[in-house]
């Protein structure tokens, strides 16, 4: 056998794309909610308040609130032994700053997580995606105030404790090397205090954006420690967008850009959540965009004693890199680069490319020699639905099978992985788009980009499929 016993096979997906009921028993308005639909070539907007008439996919999304049972069943009838989900900050502190949390918000996860536990599928939560209070965006510009540190803390407090028994892996911020990258301004750290406009264009400093992560960083390695302190049982990782990058030739200068650009697109994250400490790289990099960061005493120390367990990453493409100023650029959601041309790209300009996946788990391995799960990785496609109700979707399943077949050369290379967790396991809103069209799941939702859809499910040819990838542990693919 390839992949090892226990393996932990499911889906991804995150609270703010799937499951709506913004405003329901007392849920306040995140940030994912501010955000209207979008297009691939229109992009979504960021509003500072809510516009009559205006479509904002995260409010009704595809309401796993009111489905979850049945979306549950679903992925039991896979297989899952894992399904990772997120925890909507705004249903447990609407706005961040309550002195108490909302039983009701509470209530929800309790149901989901013992849903899963009927089951035997372990949860896998991510504490933070996408979804700060809106209300922090206001008033303390996001994660660029200090004062969300303590904030977060009280609110992985509340979960933990209430958690406890239910959830043992859990994930402090879902990609939060985006911070650093244009949309990651607004989804991952959330610096937009007063802005409104498109989520490209919303210009943040690098100063900024240091000083939230830096933020973030703080607060992860405290609740860390605090769960390692508090809850020895539990297991807690990072999460980070893995943007693998080449050069684009063997010119020397290539060589080099593409080095800078893994150190800071993706180890610089990780290196202070595996290694407690700041990437001997990351000074010169700052004194050359003119970023100091302020630090109070203590935040070195807590990075320090708030290590991870176990290193997590999203995977849907990689690029290449060129000192040359005239070549192409592909569009990723998170980061231009230059085409590639030994790789096919999606509908939406990611590249497709089931190698770099063993290359990327070689190269995270060799650096942490930790255990990985892959989080994310999928093929964002617009789906047909036959006459018959049937969904044949054939690329959908080729994009899979080539990228388990590669963490299975992985695996044979000595990497430790435990699991995999491809993304929308469901179809659900796009994060970098606010599309629905732009599907992932095994599972069809009749939900549309206009919002019409009468919400019902519908298994595709990949459900089958993957059931049987997990009951034969990854060993037929065919
Ligand atoms: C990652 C996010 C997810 C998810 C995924 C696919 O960046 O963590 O939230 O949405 O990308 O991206 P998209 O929805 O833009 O296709």
């Amino acid at each position: 056998m390839t992949f090892p016993e226990g393996f932990l096979w499911g889906g991804a997906v995150a609270a703010n794309q799937l499951e709506g009921a913004w405003d329901v028993d007392g849920k306040g308005p995140s940030v994912s909610d501010m955000c209207t639909n979008g297009t691939h070539t229109s992009p979504k907007r960021i509003t500072t308040t809510i516009e009559p008439d205006t479509l904002y996919p995260s409010h009704e999304a595809i309401d796993f609130y009111h489905h979850y049972e049945e979306d549950i069943a679903l992925f039991a009838e896979m297989g899952f032994k894992a399904f990772r989900t997120s925890i909507n900050w705004t249903r447990i502190f609407p706005t961040g700053e309550e002195a108490e949390p909302n039983e009701k918000g509470l209530e929800f996860y309790d149901r989901v997580f013992d849903c899963c536990k009927k089951y035997g599928i372990e949860p896998l939560v991510t504490i933070s995606h996408y979804e700060m209070p809106y209300a922090l965006v206001e008033k303390y510009n996001g994660w660029a105030g200090r004062e969300c540190i303590e904030l977060f803390e009280k609110y992985c407090k509340v979960i933990f404790e209430r958690y406890k028994d239910k959830v043992k892996y859990w994930l402090t911020f879902n990609e939060i090397n985006c911070g650093l990258m244009n949309i990651g301004a607004i989804t991952a750290i959330s610096t937009v205090q007063g802005y409104s406009g498109s989520v490209l264009d919303c210009e943040v400093s690098d100063q900024v954006r240091f000083q939230a992560l830096h933020h973030q960083f703080v607060a992860s390695a405290r609740v860390i420690r605090y769960a390692h302190q508090n809850y020895p049982e539990f297991l807690m990782g990072n999460m980070i967008a893995f943007i693998t990058t080449y050069p684009y030739t063997c010119n020397p200068d290539d060589m080099i850009e593409a080095q800078k650009k893994m150190q800071m697109n993706n180890w610089f994250c990780s290196d202070v959540h595996v290694r407690g400490e700041y990437p001997y790289y990351a000074q010169r990099y700052w004194d050359e965009h003119g970023v100091k960061i302020q630090m109070e005493p203590g935040d070195l120390e807590d990075l320090a004693e708030g290590t991870i367990d176990f290193y997590t990453f999203s995977y849907y493409m990689s690029n290449c890199t060129s000192t040359d100023p005239k070549l192409q650029g592909t569009s990723g959601n998170l980061v231009d680069g230059v085409k590639n041309p030994y790789l096919p790209a999606s509908d939406w300009g990611w590249q497709i490319d089931p190698k770099g996946l063993r290359w990327t788990l070689n190269e995270i391995y060799s650096r942490y020699q930790i255990p990985m799960m892959v989080v994310e990785n999928g093929l964002g496609a617009k789906d047909v639905v036959e006459a018959d109700g049937s969904i044949h979707d054939s690329y959908r399943i080729d994009y899979l099978r080539q990228h388990i077949h590669e963490m299975g050369e992985a695996i044979k290379d000595g990497v430790d992985l435990i699991g995999y967790m491809p993304w929308g396991c469901i179809d659900l809103v796009s994060a970098s788009t606010g599309e629905m069209a732009k599907r992932y799941g095994f599972i069809y939702v009749n939900k549309f980009d206009d919002g019409t859809g009468d919400l019902s499910r519908q298994k595709k040819d990949s459900f089958e499929w993957y059931k049987k990838v997990i009951a034969t542990n990854g060993e037929d693919l065919d």
